[in-house]
């Protein structure tokens, strides 16, 4: 999978070379690349925001540098199926989830606009859709001051399904979400730790006791925690 980012701050996605996808990108698997959008400005003060028309706080990104970002990084652009995708974290988006990262995880090209201010002309996105599929996805219902930590969040996300990424496959399914449920609660040793001992059962070597323990404590946990979760 190929996935660019366009950003004011190319240099946040060094965090991604810290991380598990590390192995992934030097085997070629996956390759990501952060490209400064400023590059596709060409005013002196290399300006990418402007006043709001019809007022209010704040700045908005300007279209120009984003339209020349997307002409060169989707050349290949197509509205059906095949060409990149274009994601754009908004507050305003659908939601991201596990399914959503698997949906993206199926792609081979991932484009990633990274707002800042109060967000990017929405013509941007109003053109981008006549070339290319576009998803505007929300991290999470709370404020944050850009797209970035979205796209890092969703990289590592995605990331982590692309086949050949994680190596074992079991580990995928058995962490929270992709079975609907919370995790179990997991120890290791020693055995007691201040006085705290590890429930016995996980000692006993009795595998179908300790599968039956492991998913009463998801269910519990799940519907104290996440009732949201649970079917009625
Ligand atoms: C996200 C891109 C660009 C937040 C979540 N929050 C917020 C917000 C902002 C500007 C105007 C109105 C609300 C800040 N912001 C972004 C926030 C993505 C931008 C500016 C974002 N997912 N993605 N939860």
């Amino acid at each position: 999978m190929r996935i660019d980012i366009v950003t004011i701050f190319p240099e946040f996605f060094g965090v991604l070379d810290i991380s598990l996808l590390g192995k992934a990108r030097t085997s070629g698997l996956l390759e990501v690349q952060a490209h400064d959008l400023r590059q596709w400005t060409h005013d002196r003060h290399r300006t990418v925001d402007d006043t709001p028309y019809g007022g209010g706080a704040g700045m908005v990104m300007r279209p120009e540098p984003w339209g020349e970002a997307l002409d060169a990084l989707a050349p290949d652009a197509d509205v059906s199926e095949n060409g990149p995708v274009l994601i754009v974290p908004t507050p305003a988006g659908e939601r991201f989830t596990q399914s959503l990262a698997r949906e993206f995880a199926a792609e081979k090209h991932l484009l990633f606009a990274c707002g800042r201010y109060e967000g990017i002309d929405s013509r941007v996105v109003e053109h981008a859709e006549t070339r290319m599929r576009v998803r505007q996805v929300s991290l999470g219902d709370y404020v944050l001051n850009g797209g970035e930590v979205a796209v890092t969040a969703m990289i590592e996300a995605i990331g982590r399904l692309i086949p050949g990424v994680v190596g074992n496959p079991e580990s995928l399914t058995e962490e929270s979400h992709e079975d609907g449920l919370l995790e179990y609660p997991s120890y290791t040793k020693p055995s007691v730790w201040r006085d705290l001992e590890v429930p016995p059962v996980l000692l006993s070597g009795n595998h179908a006791a300790i599968a039956a323990w492991r998913r009463e404590q998801q269910v519990e946990r799940t519907r104290r925690v996440r009732p949201d979760l649970l079917p009625d």
